[in-house]
């Protein structure tokens, strides 16, 4: 974020209460802050009594006697699938629609709970016949499908651990994440339709799979009817196996810590993290934020969340919070622009959505677009907006809640993390006088500060560094195969409290205004890039000789990749379309979305005399903002060579 933009934010000052009608109805209360800070441990037993249905109660709600490793409701027995779907059908809600899935080529799906207990229960079963058992890693490679919702859940109820994995990577990121886990089987598609054409899965599944000892089975859906090749041997397809099971499956209770997935983030090295969520906690925290931060009233409200499930955001909003609470919810296969820009508002105006979560990046792209497109829709179904992944700033915040909720809608600005599992900080609908662009008090139940580089906690109107100062239910467990760095990443910084890698600043009224992050990672479209790892992309290629990655803040994406790379001598001067191949190499190598928006070739980086590359003045370069002090560079001129071979080549 730039300077200007955060002087800009600290001085936002409307505010918007809660209507009367909609505190009146609203789940949540402001009793609910008091009933927490009373008594934190018991607020989650009630919630964990009133939200999930156990087969067997805790004996201990909170272990905390070696820190930081937790255990929620020890002792604890339950069936996150059980409590996802059987128990709304045995509730008398099996006609109750769960999920209404829209293709991107225009067909769709309703699935009701009945069926989803009938699909669910079969993909179990396939699960069990092919050798899957309890413990055991799935990797999830799948399109935004009922299919991906099915598999975790088959998971789930089998105590198979899942390893979803966004459709968007390589096949490099692919295979990186089963060799870690030791995956055993993947699930994909041939392929998903984006942008009016399938794109297809299965060739990147071929190529990590070949490169997998782990794997011993490939569970094939079909969704495009692409030509795809085939190995006897390990493939199977989805239709074969999964339609011919009995749509009858006992769940087994498992317990409250068992691992429910693992899911990969970005960090700031070049390897990513596989953050290990357990079950009771996770789906407990999940499903109390979904009811009380979105107001859901499961009865009538009709929710959608754009994420992919590739994200953690589709894991605690599409599949676990949602389906916990029996709630009726939309899925989208594809992109927000596809066959025109107004396809999210058609799908609002179809199915009458009443809920919409989703991205600051997605708003501000439909805000460049103008204020006519969702215009021509009827969107009066809305009644709660949200915003997650990155700093939402309050033009947008504003814009979505004049343009796309009517002015009449609450917004909630929800931040929160892989690692956290469910929604921290937020502000409650029906409770809260909402500040665009502030996410504003940590959710009954949680406790969140700000420190500064001391560990001390600043005085209202003062930044530092956010922290979570209490263990809360869903917090990831550790790092899969790596306490040293669990430890080292999140609790080391300020020993006692978790460091979210986030600054963020107490406005007079003690609310929490997050500012980016503060460590390298970036954010792209909400989405976390290391810049380890684009670095790392870029100097495996026989061109790169060296290369230093920023973040540089963009107007819709929030911030884009910008990298900087000196050649090879070998290489000459890479040719004219080097920058292309390199920005090809990085989305061979990660994904499309790691693509640097811009590539510069330079003769030397700024370093100091320790050899540490200064980021800082790499970033002044990028948003063409006079350099900050250059003196602690080892060499200061080292600048003026960058800017000169820069205005040369430009
Ligand atoms: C849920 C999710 C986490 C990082 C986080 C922060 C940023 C997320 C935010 C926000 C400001 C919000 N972030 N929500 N920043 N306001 N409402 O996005 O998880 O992909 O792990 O990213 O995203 O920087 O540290 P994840």
């Amino acid at each position: 974020m730039t300077n200007d933009a955060l002087s800009n934010l600290l001085h936002e000052d409307r505010s918007f209460p809660p209507s009367a009608e909609f505190a009146a109805q609203a789940n949540a209360k402001a009793d609910l802050y008091e009933e927490a800070s009373a008594d934190r441990l018991a607020f989650w037993e009630r919630q964990a009594r009133e939200l999930l249905s156990w087969n067997t109660e805790w004996s201990q709600v909170l272990d905390w006697s070696n820190p930081p490793f937790a255990k929620w409701f020890v002792g604890g027995k339950l069936n996150v699938a059980y409590n996802c779907v059987d128990r709304h059908v045995e509730a008398g809600h099996g006609d109750r629609v769960a999920i209404y899935w829209e293709g991107e080529p225009g067909d769709s799906r309703a699935l009701t709970y009945a069926d989803l207990q009938r699909e669910v229960s079969k993909a179990a079963n396939a699960l069990t016949e092919l050798g899957v058992g309890h413990g055991d890693r799935v990797a999830i490679y799948l399109p935004m499908i009922p299919e991906a919702a099915i598999s975790m859940l088959a998971c789930a109820r089998i105590g198979a651990i899942h390893s979803v994995v966004f459709g968007g990577f390589s096949a490099e990121a692919l295979r990186s994440r089963i060799e870690d886990a030791q995956a055993k089987l993947v699930i994909t598609a041939d392929g998903g339709f984006r942008r009016g054409k399938p794109s297809a899965l299965k060739p990147a599944v071929d190529e990590a799979v070949a490169k997998s000892p782990s794997i011993e089975k490939v569970l094939v859906v079909r969704r495009t009817e692409q030509e795809v090749a085939w190995d006897d041997s390990h493939d199977v397809w989805w239709h074969d196996l999964v339609d011919r099971q009995s749509d009858q499956h006992d769940p087994q209770p498992h317990d409250a810590e068992d691992t429910l997935y693992i899911l990969y983030t970005s960090g700031t090295t070049g390897k990513p993290k596989g953050i290990k969520h357990t079950s009771a906690g996770y789906l407990l925290q999940s499903a109390y934020t979904h009811r009380n931060v979105f107001d859901l009233k499961p009865e009538t409200d009709v929710y959608w969340c754009t994420a992919d499930v590739g994200w953690v955001t589709g894991h605690s909003y599409i599949v676990y919070g949602p389906l916990a609470n029996g709630a009726t919810q939309v899925m989208y296969e594809g992109t927000p622009d596809f066959p025109e820009a107004g396809r999210w508002w058609d799908i609002v105006e179809k199915y009458k959505v009443s809920i919409l979560y989703t991205a600051p990046t997605a708003i501000r792209t439909f805000m460049k677009q103008g204020d006519e497109i969702p215009g021509r829709r009827d969107l009066s179904s809305l009644r709660v907006l949200g915003s997650v992944g990155e700093p939402i700033n309050p033009e947008a915040w504003i814009w979505y809640r004049r343009v796309i909720g009517g002015d009449r809608t609450p917004v909630v600005d929800t931040w929160w993390q892989t690692e956290t599992g469910a929604i921290m900080i937020s502000p409650l609908p029906g409770v809260t006088s909402a500040k665009p662009g502030s996410a504003q008090t940590p959710v009954p139940g949680i406790v969140a500060d700000v420190v500064d580089d001391a560990g001390n906690v600043v005085p209202d109107g003062h930044g530092g560094y956010l922290v979570l100062t209490e263990p809360w239910p869903s917090m990831l467990r550790t790092i899969w195969g790596d306490d040293e760095r669990f430890i080292d990443t999140y609790w080391s910084r300020f020993p006692g409290r978790y460091f979210a890698g986030d600054g963020a600043k107490k406005d007079d009224d003690g609310d929490i205004w997050l500012l980016g992050r503060v460590d390298d990672v970036m954010n792209v479209s909400g989405h976390r890039i290391s810049t380890t790892e684009v670095e790392s992309a870029l100097v495996s290629h026989p061109k790169v000789a060296e290369s230093a990655v920023v973040g540089a803040s963009d107007p819709t994406t929030g911030q884009g990749i910008v990298a900087f790379v000196i050649l090879r001598t070998a290489a000459g001067d890479g040719g004219a379309d080097v920058v292309q191949e390199l920005r090809n190499h990085v989305a061979k190598e990660i994904g499309p979305i790691a693509k640097p928006r811009q590539i510069m070739v330079v003769p030397e980086l700024p370093k100091t005399r320790s050899g540490k590359i200064m980021r800082r003045l790499l970033r002044d370069v990028a948003e063409n903002r006079e350099l900050g002090d250059v003196q602690t560079l080892a060499d200061p001129t080292v600048m003026n060579l960058i800017s000169d071979g820069l205005s040369k080549g430009s």
